[in-house]
C-alpha cells in the first residue's frame, strides 16, 4: 500500500464486550468502544441466535474480540472481510451472527462520528417510512380474524394470519400471549405434533373467511414454517390464489434451492423465504432464477448491514424485494439496524414487526417508533438504540429452546 496519501483520522477500538440479558427472553449484545476521554464513543450490535445464544457469545468473546482491539473502527468493509475470509471456516449461523454484530456496532460508531442517523450514511431515505406487518393469530378462524381486526385498528396495513389446525393440539404461530409471541418456551425443547393432511385444508378456509370479513384493502400473509414438500407447497400456493396473499413464507425448507423451481411452476402466489439463511450464497440461485419474490434475510443472521446490502443489490437486479425477518428474538438493536437499511434501499418490500415486551424495551431504549402501519428509525445519530447495562444485569441468561416437531407416528420433522 502506498504511504503517499494523507491518512484519515483513525477511530481506534479500545475495548469490546458481550452483554447477555434475559428480560423475558435472551438477547446477546456486542458493545464496541472507541477512543478515550472526550473522544470516546461506542456502538452496539445484536448477536442473538435463538436457542444457541451462548455459542455466538463465545465466538465473539473467545475468537473475535481479541482481533478487534487496536483496529480502526472506520474500516468496516476491511474488518468484515478480515472476519469472513480470515476465519478460513466460512458462513454458518454462528459465524455470520457474530460478524453481523461487529458490523452493526461499527456502522453505529461511524454514524455517531458523522453526527447522523445511519440511514443518511447508507444513501439517505428513499421513502417516508418502513411499512410493517403484524401477527394475528388464534386457536380458531374467528379468533384469528378478530385479532386481525384489532391490528387494523392499530393502523397496520399488512397482517400475517396463523390459526390453530383442527386435530392438532398446538401449531406454529399460535401463541398464548397474543401481542408478544415467544416460541422459545422450554429449558428443554417441547415436542409438538404435526400433520400435513390436517393442516393443508385448514389454510384456504382461513383466508376465505378473512377476505369475507376484512375485505381486500389489506395485505395478508402466511408462514408455513418449512413444513411442506415442494409439491404440497405448490398445491397450497394454487389453493390460496383466489385470496391474493402478499406472500406465502417458508413453504418448504430451502437447503435445496431448486425446491422453489417446482413450486414456481405451479402457482402465482408470491413466495418469501430466507429468515434462516446466513449468506448471499444461500439465496443466489433463488434470486438469479427469479424463484422467489421476497428475500427474508435480516441484519443479525446474515452478516450485518454490509452483507445485507450486497444481498439486496443482487435481488434488485432480479425484481426480488426485501422482507426482513423481525421476530421477537431479534433484539431492538437489530430492528433499528433493519429500519435504517430498509429506509435506504431501492427494493424494500415489507418489514416484519413483532413487538417486544415493555421489559425488553426498557433494557434497549430506542428512537424508532410506530405510526399508521409504518416504523421510522428516528433521527438520533447512529442506530438510535442504547442498552441500559445496570438494568440488563438484573436479568441473567436463562436457557430456552425452540420446540421440536414430530409427525403423528413419532418421526422427527421440521419445526
Ligand atoms: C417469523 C419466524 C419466527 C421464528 C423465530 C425462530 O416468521 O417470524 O418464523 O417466528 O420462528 O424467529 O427463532
Ligand atoms: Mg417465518
Amino acid at each position: 500500500m502506498s504511504d503517499t496519501q494523507p491518512k484519515a483520522a483513525a477511530l481506534t477500538i479500545t475495548a469490546a464486550r458481550v452483554i447477555v440479558t434475559c428480560p423475558g427472553r435472551n438477547f446477546v449484545t456486542l458493545k464496541i468502544e472507541t477512543g478515550t476521554g472526550a473522544g470516546a464513543s461506542y456502538g452496539l450490535g445484536d448477536a442473538t441466535l435463538n436457542g444457541r445464544e451462548l455459542s455466538v457469545a463465545s465466538y465473539l468473546t473467545d475468537h473475535i474480540i481479541p482481533t478487534l482491539i487496536g483496529r480502526d473502527a472506520h474500516q468496516i468493509e476491511d474488518i468484515w472481510q478480515y472476519l469472513y475470509r480470515g476465519a478460513y471456516w466460512r458462513r454458518g449461523p454462528v459465524t455470520m451472527t457474530a460478524i453481523a454484530a461487529v458490523d452493526m456496532a461499527l456502522w453505529d460508531i461511524k454514524a455517531k462520528a458523522a453526527g447522523m442517523p445511519l440511514y443518511q450514511l447508507l444513501g439517505g431515505a428513499c421513502r417516508t417510512g418502513v411499512r410493517v406487518y403484524g401477527h394475528a393469530n388464534g386457536e380458531s378462524i374467528e379468533e384469528t380474524i378478530a385479532e386481525a381486526q384489532r391490528y387494523r385498528q392499530m393502523g397496520y396495513t399488512a397482517i400475517r394470519l396463523q390459526a390453530g389446525v383442527p386435530g392438532l393440539p398446538t401449531t406454529y404461530g399460535v401463541s398464548r400471549d397474543k401481542m408478544y409471541y415467544e416460541p422459545a418456551d422450554g429449558a428443554l425443547p417441547t415436542e409438538n405434533r404435526w400433520s400435513t393432511s390436517k393442516y393443508l385444508p385448514s389454510v384456504p378456509k382461513l383466508f376465505e373467511a378473512a377476505r369475507a370479513a376484512l375485505g381486500w384493502d389489506v395485505d395478508l400473509l402466511h408462514d408455513v414454517h418449512h413444513r411442506l414438500t415442494p409439491i404440497e407447497a405448490a398445491r397450497l400456493g394454487r389453493d390460496l390464489e383466489p385470496y391474493r396473499l402478499f406472500w406465502l413464507e417458508d413453504s418448504v425448507a430451502a437447503e435445496n434451492q431448486a425446491n422453489f423451481r417446482l413450486i414456481r411452476q405451479h402457482t402465482t402466489t408470491p413466495l418469501a423465504v430466507g429468515e434462516v439463511f446466513n449468506s448471499i450464497w444461500d439465496c443466489k440461485d433463488l434470486i438469479e432464477g427469479q424463484l422467489i419474490d421476497y428475500i427474508r434475510t435480516t441484519v443479525v443472521h446474515a452478516g450485518g448491514i454490509t452483507h445485507l446490502r450486497r444481498i439486496a443489490s443482487l435481488a434488485d437486479l432480479y425484481a426480488v424485494k426485501t422482507g426482513c425477518h423481525g421476530a421477537t428474538d431479534l433484539s431492538p438493536v437489530c430492528m433499528a439496524a433493519a429500519l435504517h437499511f430498509n429506509l435506504s434501499i431501492p427494493n424494500f418490500g415489507l418489514q416484519e414487526y413483532m413487538r417486544h415486551t415493555s421489559e425488553t424495551d426498557a433494557v434497549f431504549p430506542h428512537a424508532y417508533s410506530f405510526a399508521n402501519g409504518f416504523l421510522h428509525p428516528g433521527n438520533e445519530p447512529g442506530l438510535g438504540v442504547d442498552i441500559d447495562e445496570p438494568l440488563a444485569a438484573k436479568y441473567p441468561y436463562k436457557r430456552a429452546y425452540l420446540p421440536v416437531n414430530r409427525l403423528e407416528d413419532g418421526s422427527m420433522t421440521n419445526w
